[in-house]
């Protein structure tokens, strides 16, 4: 082998994604498909960062246009402060990978040259590596799902997951929702397990999701439908994945940017395991304090896989850490990352930026086993990325 930083720069920089957790809609869904830099811009996450960064009336900002809005976040982070911030440097990636020259350019100026490019799906999708993505979809949303109407789009990159949230916080509205759905029923647990068998024919998803707060996942297993939900994912063969660990509306003026973080307590989670054995768990956790506790459980149950830096733990000086704490526990037994992109535009720097994380990471851990006379080859290396990147989750969502 040549160089192995090199080596193991160009595999990770080459090896094929699946996104296993994104808000991506096909572009042939144009209601809901977001791209461009003007979307790039509106990400709720540097909307958070413009808010608490300047004083601006939030009720005012959240009535201008797209356009509006971008511009000003555009001039308040990005020209009239340092964007130093993880989301702002996201930004810069996006331009400096599209060669757009940005310094000293209004966004105006952004923005015309960024539309020039008409960048397709197909092309990000390329430019990042990225060879299938996971949606998130709502069955108890009908604007939304109104997608699986007709699949005239790529049901092979985009792939379908339930999201279950609203039978936990907004139930009777989901029951509506089944009733004007399914006639015949015998209660209100064949009605939903009616419902959930309905729309997995429509949409063939390849798991079901949840995200919860501490007091959600304390009260999980006591749920009066979790049982049978439980029972059909079972027979669906399909996994349960879990977001653990969100505050819903810490800041309700801020909208889709006022969430916040809740610490959880996993022996929750270790029950879920005991209970449903022949039940697969996907499981990401949102705060620092219980990213230890989570990649040792991954280590006591066969049915519980990890998987990425959801939402708030994807800063790079957390990845570094949690990440050589998730390989120096479980091997290569996770799946290391996934966008959680809501603009198609994002996988290009979400991407580029753990990839360079990884690079350096698995260097360490392959210059170490090296150093005890371990041979490593290219060939293992692509396999080691392959497993990362996208067989273990291809494995996991038994997409054999
Ligand atoms: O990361 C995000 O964009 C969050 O707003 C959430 O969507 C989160 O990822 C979730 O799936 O609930
Ligand atoms: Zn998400």
């Amino acid at each position: 082998m040549k160089n192995l930083k090199q080596t193991i720069n160009e595999i990770v920089n080459e090896t094929e994604i699946f996104d296993i957790h994104t808000h991506l809609f096909p572009a042939e869904f144009k209601k809901y498909h977001l791209s461009g830099i003007s979307e790039v811009l509106n990400y709720h996450y540097l909307i958070a960062e413009l808010f608490t960064t300047t004083n601006i009336n939030i009720k005012k900002f959240y009535r201008l246009t797209n356009e509006e809005k971008s511009n000003i976040i555009w001039e308040e982070l990005f020209r009239k402060r340092t964007p130093i911030s993880e989301a702002c440097k996201g930004v810069l990636t996006i331009l400096s990978q599209l060669s757009i020259d940005y310094i000293s350019k209004s966004f105006d100026e952004i923005n015309n040259e960024y539309s020039k490019l008409n960048l397709t799906d197909l092309q990000i999708f390329k430019i990042s590596k990225i060879t299938k993505v996971v949606m998130t979809n709502n069955p108890f949303d009908k604007s939304e799902w109104q997608l699986f109407n007709n699949k005239k789009w790529d049901t092979k990159k985009y792939l379908a997951s339930l999201r279950l949230d609203d039978i936990f916080t907004n139930l009777d509205k989901c029951l509506d929702i089944c009733k004007k759905n399914i006639d015949h029923f015998d209660n209100e647990n064949d009605l939903i397990i009616k419902y959930l068998e309905k729309v997995y024919l429509e949409s063939k998803p390849v798991y079901a999701a949840l995200s919860l707060n501490n007091l959600q996942l304390k009260s999980f297993l006591k749920n009066r439908f979790v049982s049978d939900i439980f029972k059909w994912l079972e027979r669906k063969n399909i996994p349960l994945s879990l977001l653990l660990g969100v505050k819903r509306q810490v800041n309700k003026e801020f909208l889709l940017a006022g969430d916040g973080i809740d610490k959880v307590d996993l022996n929750n989670l270790s029950e879920i395991c005991n209970q449903y054995p022949n039940n697969k768990i996907l499981c990401s956790c949102l705060s620092l304090n219980d990213q230890h506790e989570l990649t040792v459980l991954a280590r006591k149950y066969q049915n519980l896989k990890i998987f990425g830096f959801w939402w708030f733990m994807n800063q790079p000086s957390l990845i570094k850490l949690i990440l050589n704490l998730r390989i120096e526990l479980l091997g290569l037994n996770f799946i290391p990352q996934h966008s959680d992109a809501r603009v198609t535009d994002q996988l290009i720097y979400k991407w580029f930026h753990f990839k360079v994380l990884l690079s350096n990471v698995l260097y360490d851990h392959y210059k170490e086993i090296q150093l005890k006379n371990f041979k490593i080859s290219e060939n293992q290396i692509s396999d080691d990325v392959s497993k990362l990147f996208y067989k273990n989750t291809q494995n996991f969502l038994n997409l054999n």
